[in-house]
């Protein structure tokens, strides 16, 4: 399964791990009740694997592109590494599947604490509409992702605060209901 964790309080590197001491993993659990979802995929066969073709079917991810980040490899890298971990929020779902190398989703719990999501090679998570949430590369220095979207894609970031974002108001409701 993933490696999730809850995040210590130190501004060192974006890159290193930040896990709390002792380790506050957080479990799978925690992370569907966010809306966060994740598959494990054979990332070596992405090109004819069926199972992402069902994935892609069913929850209409029409959309694919593939971004390498890497300093050398993708366009106006410091300032997209910088803009990639703002915290921010989408008016869509975030898709995301890794290919090659690794790098960190850090996303917000209901009482405002970063979690940080491993994502390495065939992880393909799922953030959904409205959660604060930024990716960093980790020390490998190098993800190689595929970027799903249903349909024309809009990857505008909207920086928090977005309290008043109907994207941020959407997501919210789904927890108002039992408390
Ligand atoms: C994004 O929108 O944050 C990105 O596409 C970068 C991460 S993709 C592994
Ligand atoms: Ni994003």
């Amino acid at each position: 399964a993933i490696d999730a964790w809850y995040m210590d309080d130190s501004s060192e590197d974006q890159r290193l791990p930040h896990r709390r001491s002792p380790n506050e993993p957080c479990p799978l659990s925690k992370l569907r009740e966010l809306g966060v979802l994740y598959w494990r995929l054979d990332a070596d066969k992405y090109e004819t694997d069926p199972r992402l073709a069902a994935i892609r079917k069913v929850h209409n991810y029409s959309y694919m592109e593939i971004v390498n980040i890497s300093p050398t490899t993708l366009p106006n890298y410091d300032e997209k590494i910088k803009m990639f971990y703002e915290e921010h929020i989408h008016s869509d779902d975030e898709i995301r599947y890794v290919l090659d190398g690794s790098g960190y989703f850090d996303v917000r719990d209901l009482e405002d604490r970063w979690i940080r999501i491993d994502c390495r090679k065939g992880d393909l998570i799922v953030l959904p509409e409205g959660i604060y949430h930024r990716f960093t590369l980790d020390t490998n220095n190098y993800t190689k992702a595929m970027r799903l979207f249903v349909g024309a894609p809009i990857w505008t970031p909207y920086n928090r605060p977005q309290e008043e974002h109907a994207s941020r108001q959407r997501y919210l409701e789904k927890f108002s209901g039992a408390a």
